[in-house]
């Protein structure tokens, strides 16, 4: 069965620019210039790939909006929107860490990555299309209210949802998070929230470091609508897909959203440059399609994906054609040529120190069916 799939990308999306630096650290005397790993690369790819394969004949294209002031208020402080304007009249600006480094003009290009969002996250409330892929760039995660990090400046997905509540009066939304790290905005910025469900699977304290353990589930009102799955380092497409099995379609049944979000980083992958996973393009394709699935089961299909990291620029495109094939039901028939490389992998059957992580999160996903 194929659907009719919308498709966010813009060619401003790659000019976002991350500069000099020496992958995630700045240069220096004994650090030799090199360029950011967050780079146009893995996404221009990506996109060139759903060209080249002939799959966006089968999409519906999506002209990207600028998020209006507005709607990013809806979830940052005026401050964090005036730092994020004025650091990118610099020829080099800072999202507020120190480590996420972008040129002049990276304002708008922002807005255009959580308008993106909100393109496709209308066009699937609207019914114009079954379901949607923003490929957005620079990514949102990591962005909390009052602060910008980890090269994300504002909350993508937060700021679509919150453009779905005031617009569409969507009331319960999860949000799906596997990109390998931690999505700590998400969870900032809904900790609270009742209506709003994070689950993000990410490697252990990797990034940030002090966040996304398995006890933080959520504050006051919000308690148990927050899920992680720290899995340990060097997991492959066994925990993966027991993760999504145990927790996630459990949390989803559970909470019964009327739209999914799906933080779509493809850097949990086999040869990631900043993750220690070894997930491969066929386990992306079984996510997608479990997701695809459980939204049909809820909420009328309706599955929004806004992209955020996946920094290798020869693999990405592959993992996120086997999404778009997924969710589209379009098969192109270009076959994965890293397959005989990573999928026969002997890191991918589940571990049982793998196994014990998923049973603490799969616990909670338990405990989200007694409260809501
Ligand atoms: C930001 C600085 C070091 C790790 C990096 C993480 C960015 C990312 O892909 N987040 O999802
Ligand atoms: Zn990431």
């Amino acid at each position: 069965m194929t659907r009719n799939t919308g498709y966010v990308w813009h060619e401003r999306y790659g000019w976002h620019d991350t500069g000099t630096f020496a992958g995630i650290v700045p240069p220096g005397p004994t650090v030799q210039p090199f360029h950011n790993f967050e780079s146009p690369e893995s996404k221009v790819r990506f996109n060139s790939l759903v060209e080249v394969s002939g799959l966006v004949e089968h999409l519906t294209k999506l002209r990207p909006r600028l998020a209006t002031e507005e709607d990013v208020l809806r979830v940052h402080t005026p401050r964090h929107v005036e730092h994020i304007r004025s650091q990118s009249e610099n020829l080099i600006g800072d999202a507020g860490d120190g480590w996420s480094p972008f040129g002049r003009g990276a304002y708008e290009i922002a807005l255009l990555a959580a308008g993106g969002t909100i393109t496709a996250t209308e066009a699937v409330l609207t019914g114009a299309v079954d379901n949607a892929y923003a490929l957005v760039r620079p990514p949102g995660h990591h962005a909390e209210r009052d602060l910008g990090m980890g090269y994300c400046l504002f909350a993508n997905i937060a700021i679509a949802i919150e453009w779905a509540r005031a617009n569409h009066g969507v009331e319960r939304i999860a949000v799906v998070d596997y990109d390998v790290h931690h999505g700590n905005g998400t969870q900032e910025i809904y900790e609270s929230d009742p209506d709003v469900l994070a689950i993000s699977l990410h490697q252990d304290r990797l990034f940030p470091q002090h966040t996304g353990l398995v006890e933080e589930t959520g504050v006051g009102e919000g308690a148990g609508a927050s899920i992680n799955v720290p899995l340990p380092a060097g997991s492959g497409n066994g925990a993966y897909l027991a993760a999504f099995e145990r927790v996630v379609a459990p949390a989803l049944r559970a909470f019964r959203p009327q739209l999914i979000m799906v933080a779509s980083g493809f850097d949990a992958s086999a040869v990631d440059p900043l993750g220690g996973m070894t997930v491969t393009a066929s386990a992306y394709r079984s996510m997608a399609s479990t997701l695809v699935e459980l939204a049909d089961e809820l909420c009328d299909g309706r599955l929004v994906f806004s992209h955020e990291g996946g920094y290798s620029p020869v693999y990405v495109p592959y993992c996120g054609l086997a999404v778009l094939e997924a969710i589209s039901g379009v098969e192109t028939g270009v076959p994965d040529p890293y397959a005989m490389s990573f999928e026969n992998s002997p890191a991918h059957p589940l571990k049982p120190w793998q196994d014990e992580v998923i049973g603490a999160s799969e616990v909670l996903a338990r405990q989200l069916g007694l409260v809501v």
